[in-house]
């Protein structure tokens, strides 16, 4: 997969996705990620890249012609556009379900704002997807697009090692994943939970599941609600009232 990145900072990118996961997938070409750097579409010898918006108020917004010249650099030659994507606390809530369908895209363009955001008619013209990371504000949308990048990443094939750790990962099946132990057995005083000892697979995939649905119950009530349980999930948490968990 090919994923494109505008942004004036482009050395913020340097470094988070060099390494682990991400840089190893970089290396052996599962994933490519191109930076360009706005300022590089810029036609006038300072290099401006935001101004002052009309209408009066405070900050600065991200011009439209050097954001557009990039855009179009990039699609330049490519025989089908790159989906363009918006990080914005305007943008629709990242999820597991966008990232699994963004993974089945050849190439994706992302744009990052900056300072109060970009000129809305980049929005109107230039963007099919704006996403929020959360309901805050940050900085630039840099940090949020490399959030997103690494998330989509692990969700290319061959990307993360054992499938499995993907498939059992948290909102993969909108439940939690279990709380995971490893040695000392005993750290502090507090012990791991006995059955994790006992070597019963079917009592720890058991135990396993009870714990996912305890804590996403507690956590996110809302996302248990939209789970397709099953009737022994139905028995845990049975039991888990019973035991006023
Ligand atoms: C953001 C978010 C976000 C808004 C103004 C960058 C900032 C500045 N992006 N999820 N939350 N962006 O706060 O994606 O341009």
């Amino acid at each position: 997969m090919r994923i494109n990145v505008l942004t004036i900072f482009p050395e913020m990118f340097a470094s988070p996705l060099d390494h682990s996961i991400i840089g190893r997938a970089r290396q052996r070409r599962l994933l490519e990620v191109r930076i360009s750097d706005i300022r590089d579409f810029t036609t006038d010898r300072h290099r401006v890249v935001d101004d002052s918006p009309y209408g009066g108020g405070a900050g600065m917004v991200l011009k439209p012609d050097p954001l557009v010249a990039a855009l179009e650099a990039i699609q330049a030659g490519a025989a089908q556009r790159a989906p363009v994507i918006l990080m914005s606390p305007q943008g629709e809530r990242l999820e597991h379900r966008r990232l699994a369908a963004l993974a089945g895209e050849h190439e994706v363009s992302i744009l990052c704002g900056h300072y109060e955001g970009i000129d809305e008619r980049v929005v109107e013209q230039w963007v099919d997807l704006e996403v929020s990371i959360g309901d805050y504000v940050t900085t630039g949308g840099e940090l949020p697009a490399m959030v997103l990048i690494d998330a989509l990443a692990r969700l290319l094939p061959g990307v993360v090692g054992k499938e499995e750790s993907v498939v059992q990962d948290s909102f993969f099946s909108t439940i939690f994943d279990y709380p995971h132990y490893t040695r000392p057995q005993c750290f502090r005083g507090h012990e791991v939970p006995s059955v994790l000892l006992s070597g019963n697979h079917e009592a720890i995939r058991r135990w396993r599941r009870k714990q996912a649905l305890k804590k996403t119950r507690q956590q996110r009530p809302e996302l248990l609600a939209q789970a397709e349980l099953t009737e022994e999930d139905v028995k845990l948490l049975a039991e888990l009232d019973a035991e006023g968990a």
